[in-house]
């Protein structure tokens, strides 16, 4: 029902008190009046969803002065467009960012209630993959810190990340019904919904003033809800949003078909809308091609579009004049570049612009990132999928494509060659759209993510598209917000970095230099190395909970998480476990430095090799935990179900970061900068981010080691792994032994793909040839820590130089470069 818009008097109430009392009876209330529990209630659960609420109380009123404060200034606005958000827990974050984390807990200290416990009831909003989601939800966490007028749009999945058991060494996948017990920071607005066309046809036709109109027509709708989930600033009053969409069938049932006696009919295309937004495609670097993540990409395209078109007439009218002026959207990576021909579409056929005004609009907004140098990655789609699902999204594509082609040969006349390469549509036996051209055609800025990926662009891959618009192109080095990754992960840490230099690095992360002084201070390495091993002390309780095997505080906790996969090369970490091994049966373990090495991460459920080598870490880590030789001298533990909750209790409690792609392969990762800032040393590759690290910190504090991305790319006709290994014994032992069947004794012939590809002249990843380089490189390591004080000041530098890799930074730098947007602070209290 419409009805005018609500009398001011009823959205204006008085702030809400924070004083513990006045949240402890909130808390009550919530308890025992909105969800109806009473003594008898035997789950945390619920005392856990009372405290949500009255949390949310809190961001509500700052959520409500946030817009309003937007739409007051009524200036440009971003939108981050995303397939995903990995945020992870949200109560713990809320608590840090409202500041209130003593009052509540004096509140729960009133019932004799725990947070941790309270805390650990919320299960991971696991919307994303790896770094693209982790990213996503850090640059929220910046946006909201930096009071920048940015929403994000994403899927509400069903089912996120799917949740990876270990079974005799394999990894079985469950779904991840994380909404199972709802999910009480979302709002949902049904008022806000946006109908979502697919199928049919497309009718074009050539007006008398030479526009094209087309119509698209016979569709089959689907509805598109959004759901709103609060992003709090620190401690700034700012609330924005992350605004998830999910499908919905546009009647609940079709009145027709249910008259006519086909009722089953009529529920089951209630039932095809749903699948759109039911699961996440768990790949994190290859393409499958699936029709429904062509459709969730269009889904979340099109209703972000339309909802942003939608306030737009809303509050300028109909006038599209200054909407570029006014509004640019962030593509994170190619998924969402379908926005490209979307909003052609939206602004050809619905607000009946020109086609030139329409570009005009549409290439001055759309901006494009680039999170990956894999060509495996980089998607396509069949036209003829296209024709299928998006008919007259196809048409405008072709009409990009052609006016774009043109320019091409105006600028290379003849060049036919250049035409082919950098066509739109990739010709052959199946057409495909290059999503990745799309992109960098519509859009008026391309970047990488870190300084090497962005030059790689920009010789390699984008080499045709940098040549013809070199203005594009640029950097924008990732980043990681220290609110969740040190704050909230490392409250001793917190603790003791604020006690000398005060808390202003939390939103000014550059302030950490100040420990650089403290950093050969023998009392302040003393208490450093102390909270460095409280943090190894809960770690090593959660690695026993979870993989039932004994990690020493003492020893050097060695840690690679990530996604498994053969470039990241988890491969060569096992090597150098097994090396580690074999010298240990062979007794050559003078000056030994005892180490536990940690792996975890998630293959995708369709990459064999990637779940092979899971099963190799758990064979490794059972012979080499059992063997009562080796004692305490190694352990090896596969993590299962690796995520964000588990690396804020594991990236606290790292000596070791391990960050070893083959170098030009890993774009920048992230991972690697939450290691630093809590005080992990890193071994690793000129890849990435690394290089960016090894430059804050120094070369005399970072463990560098293997081929760089130059040798890399030369080393392709060259490389002769036999001969390498003939070379060398270290790495004749560790092959024999695997080999052998040592590790597989009762699974004969399981390893064997694996030794192939190690030992193969096409291996990509060249993990034979970075051995003896990667193991020098850990002898260096092992002699480090054994001069503990030596470890602390390099520990020390490496948090005191991290300042860089905040998201802060980051966001600053689209901010300042691409996006253009004027800070605006809300009128709420901090
Ligand atoms: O994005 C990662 C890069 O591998 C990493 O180097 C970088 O730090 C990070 C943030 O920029 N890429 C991904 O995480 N990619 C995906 O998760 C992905 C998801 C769906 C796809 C393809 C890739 O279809």
């Amino acid at each position: 029902h419409d009805r005018s818009l609500p009398h001011a008097s009823l959205t204006e109430v008085p702030p809400l008190s924070n004083d513990p009392q006045t949240l402890a009876q909130d808390l009550q209330g919530y308890y025992t009046h909105h969800l109806g529990r009473d003594r008898n209630c035997r789950t945390t659960h619920y005392i856990y969803k009372a405290l949500v609420l009255t949390l949310r109380d809190r961001l509500m009123e700052r959520w409500k002065n946030t817009r309003y404060a937007y739409q007051d200034n009524n200036g440009r606005r971003a939108y981050y467009m995303s397939l995903e958000y990995l945020m992870g827990r949200a109560l713990g974050n809320a608590l840090l960012n409202l500041g209130l984390e003593e009052e509540i807990d004096q509140a729960l200290s009133m019932f004799s209630l725990d947070m941790e416990e309270l805390e650990a009831c919320e299960s991971d909003a696991g919307l994303g993959n790896g770094g693209l989601g982790r990213l996503a939800a850090c640059f929220l966490d910046s946006c909201a810190t930096l009071q920048l007028p940015v929403c994000g749009y994403g899927i509400r999945y069903r089912y996120g990340m799917f949740r990876q058991h270990i079974r005799n060494g394999e990894q079985v996948e469950e779904p991840d019904h994380w909404l199972r017990d709802g999910y009480p920071w979302e709002i949902e607005r049904p008022e806000y919904a946006q109908r979502i066309r697919f199928g049919g046809r497309s009718e074009v036709k050539r007006e008398a003033d030479g526009r094209l109109s087309g119509r698209w027509v016979e569709t089959h709708d689907v509805l598109a809800i959004p759901y709103d989930v609060p992003i709090p600033g620190f401690r700034n009053g700012t609330v924005n949003t992350l605004r998830l969409w999910s499908a919905a069938a546009t009647d609940e049932f079709d009145l027709g078909e249910f008259n006519s006696g086909a009722y089953p009919e009529s529920v089951s295309a209630k039932n095809d809308a749903e699948k759109i937004t039911m699961v996440l495609y768990p790949n994190d670097a290859s393409e499958n091609g699936k029709e429904l993540r062509l459709r969730q990409q269009y889904f979340l395209a099109s209703a972000s579009l339309q909802d942003v078109l939608q306030q737009w007439v809303g509050i300028e009218g109909i006038d599209m004049d200054r909407f570029a002026e006014k509004n640019v959207f962030q593509l994170n990576d190619t998924h969402p570049a379908i926005c490209v021909p979307e909003l052609m579409r939206l602004l050809l056929d619905e607000h009946c612009l020109s086609w030139d005004e329409a570009w005009e609009i549409t290439s001055n907004t759309m901006a494009y990132t680039n999170h990956t140098l894999l060509p495996e990655a980089l998607e396509k789609w069949p036209v003829r999928m296209f024709q299928r699902l998006l008919p007259r999204l196809l048409d405008i594509i072709y009409e990009i494509n052609a006016r774009f082609l043109a320019e091409v040969s105006s600028r290379w006349p003849g060049d036919r060659d250049r035409i082919r390469r950098m066509s739109i549509i990739e010709e052959g036996p199946e057409p495909m759209v290059r999503m990745a051209f799309l992109a960098i055609v519509g859009s008026f800025s391309v970047n990488g993510v870190a300084a090497l990926h962005s030059r790689l662009l920009q010789r390699g891959m984008f080499k045709d598209f940098f040549e013809m618009w070199p203005q594009k192109f640029n950097n924008k080095t990732n980043g990681v917000t220290p609110r969740r990754w040190v704050a909230a992960a490392n409250p001793m840490l917190t603790e003791l970095i604020s006690e000398q230099i005060g808390d202003g690095w939390i939103d000014d992360l550059s302030q950490l230099r100040k420990l650089i002084p403290l950093a050969g201070d023998k009392d302040f390495q003393q208490r450093w190395l102390t909270v460095k091993r409280d943090n190894k002390v809960r770690l090593a309780d959660l690695v026993r909970q979870r993989c039932e095997v004994h990690f020493d505080p003492d020893a050097l906790f060695d840690v690679q998480v990530k996604r498994i996969h053969e470039y990241k090369r988890q491969l060569l970490n096992v090597l150098h476990v097994i090396h580690l091994y074999d010298r240990i049966k062979r007794g050559d373990i003078q000056n030994w430095t005892p180490r536990c090495v940690l792996i975890g991460g998630k293959a995708a459920p369709g990459y064999a090799m990637a779940k092979r080598i899971v099963k190799l870490v758990n064979n490794v880590a059972h012979v080499v935990n059992n063997d009562p030789a080796v004692g305490d001298l190694l352990k090896v533990a596969f993590f299962p179900n690796y995520g964000v909750s588990a690396m804020e209790v594991i990236c606290p409690g790292t000596d070791l970061s391990e960050q070893i792609s083959t170098a030009g392969k890993e774009a920048s990762g992230t991972g690697n900068m939450k290691f630093m800032m809590n005080g992990a040393l890193t071994i690793g590759t000129l890849d990435g981010a690394n290089i960016e690290i090894r430059e804050e910190v120094g070369e005399e504090n970072f463990f560098l080691f293997g081929l760089n991305a130059e040798e890399v790319a030369g080393m392709r006709e060259n490389y002769d792994p036999a001969a390498i290994i003939a070379a060398d014994e270290n790495l004749a032992r560790v092959l024999q032994l695997l080999e052998s069947g040592h590790f597989n004794q009762f699974e004969p012939g399981i390893f064997d793909p694996i030794l192939r590809a190690l030992t193969s002249r096409n291996d990509p990843w060249l993990t034979v040839a970075d051995f003896a380089d990667y193991l020098k490189a850990q002898r260096a390591v092992s002699q480090a820590y054994r001069d503990q004080e030596k470890w602390a000041k390099m520990s020390i530098l490496n948090t005191a130089c991290s300042g860089r890799f905040s998201t802060d930074r980051t966001i600053s730098e689209y901010n300042d470069e691409i996006w253009k947007l004027r800070p605006t602070p809300s009128l709420s209290a901090k």
